[in-house]
């Protein structure tokens, strides 16, 4: 494979670009630009990659990207952000430095770093980073939970993001050590004052749980696939956000609470699990089983907290803890405008909640990056 005939002739060398949606607002925030390399035969961009920097290459390819980056970067839709892969051993590189800090700002742009091998010396790096930052630009860590880019990473770089690797996202929705990890991530990255981003969202289920989770940025094949500058979401993601975007900022501080919960109807006997709900044919709450130290608890319609996710979390919380003794755990029922069933809130989740909102403030994301 010929890298410096490619390099020479970077119209073969083409970008695309993949959205990045806020979770809360549903909306595309940013695009990571990706390259794309005309060459016989095809090959995947990061064994184009792997190939130059065998040859000595890698960080002139890098640079032409970069370059091409930055150049399509300025021509970026409104309040988005656009990120560009660099790895961090081509950070050390003159011509890849001078390609990067070309441009009067670097607000608005976000480097990624990709590593593929051991992290170089760290004084340089950081140094080139320091750099960058005073220019605007926002570092991220890519494929964290990955092969090299590990917790020592995290804590050398500080980045301001963090890309969760697809791999801990796949199937997030099916596993509890999944889902368990992402959220201690989430804490830890919030005390670093950072953003998690979470990579490689491929369907509509790991979609949901990741904005229960509150994680704030998306991406993935199911939001939209990189696509020529600047696609936008696919039909089903749209739908999908549209589904659960808040119409105001206590519908959206509830949700992230919401528990789902099994569901019957009045003639059905309760199912054995350990959360389960009768309501009426529509769909309106009168009963429920939950099974607490392995003894169960059933609940009449007169002893169910039901609250509206437009009630502010402090005052569901002081109606919570108001029950008579014998109720003051049940989980609470959460009910729309109509009183039909949106699931359920426990009443520990909803004080670290109310923990969680003191402690961050609520500026959009893409105001803190542009
Ligand atoms: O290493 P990095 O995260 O920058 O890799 C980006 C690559 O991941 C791109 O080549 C892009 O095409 C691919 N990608 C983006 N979204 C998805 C996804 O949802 N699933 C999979 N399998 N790959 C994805
Ligand atoms: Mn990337």
């Amino acid at each position: 494979m010929d890298i410096a005939a490619l390099i020479a002739d970077p119209k073969r060398i083409e970008l695309v670009a993949q959205p990045i949606v806020d979770a809360k607002r549903g909306e595309i925030v940013g695009y990571e630009v990706l390259s794309r390399f005309q060459l016989e035969p095809r090959l995947s961009p990061d064994r184009v990659f792997a190939e130059a920097d065998r040859q000595g290459l890698g960080a002139r390819l890098n640079e032409v990207v970069v370059r091409k980056a930055l150049e399509l970067a300025a021509r970026r839709p409104a309040n988005c952000f656009v990120t560009v892969n660099v790895e961090p051993r081509h950070l050390l590189d003159p011509g890849v430095v001078s390609a990067l800090c070309e441009p009067a700002s670097l607000a608005g742009i976000v480097i990624e770093l990709t590593e593929h091998q051991e992290l170089p010396d760290m004084r340089q790096l950081t140094h080139v980073l320091d750099r960058l930052r005073a220019l605007g630009a926002t570092i991220a860590v890519d494929d964290a939970g990955s092969g090299y880019s590990g917790l020592r990473q995290l804590l050398e770089l500080r980045p301001q993001l963090i890309k969760l690797d697809r791999a801990l996202i796949c199937n997030i929705d099916e596993d509890v050590a999944k889902f368990a990890l992402v959220q201690m991530l989430g804490e830890l990255v919030g005390r670093l004052d950072g953003w998690l981003l979470a990579e490689g969202v491929e369907t509509a289920n790991e979609l949901r749980v990741l904005q229960q989770l509150g994680v704030p940025l998306l991406q993935g094949y199911f939001l939209a696939r990189p696509g020529p500058p600047w696609v936008q979401l696919t039909e089903g993601a749209t739908a999908a956000l549209e589904l659960r975007k808040p119409s105001s900022g206590r519908i959206e501080a509830a949700r992230h609470l919401l528990e789902p919960c099994t569901v019957c109807v009045s003639d059905e006997a309760w199912p054995e699990r350990t959360l389960a709900l009768r309501v009426s044919v529509e769909g309106r709450p009168f009963a429920m089983r939950f099974v607490h130290d392995g003894v169960t608890h059933i609940r009449t319609e007169a002893q169910l907290l039901r609250v509206k996710p437009t009630t502010p979390l402090g005052q569901i919380a002081e109606r919570a803890v108001t029950r008579p003794e014998a109720f003051r755990w049940d989980p609470i029922v959460c009910i729309d405008e109509a009183g039909h069933l949106i699931g359920v809130v426990r009443l520990h989740r909803l004080v670290s909640a109310l923990a969680h909102l003191q402690r961050n403030d609520s500026t959009p994301l893409s105001d803190k990056m542009n």
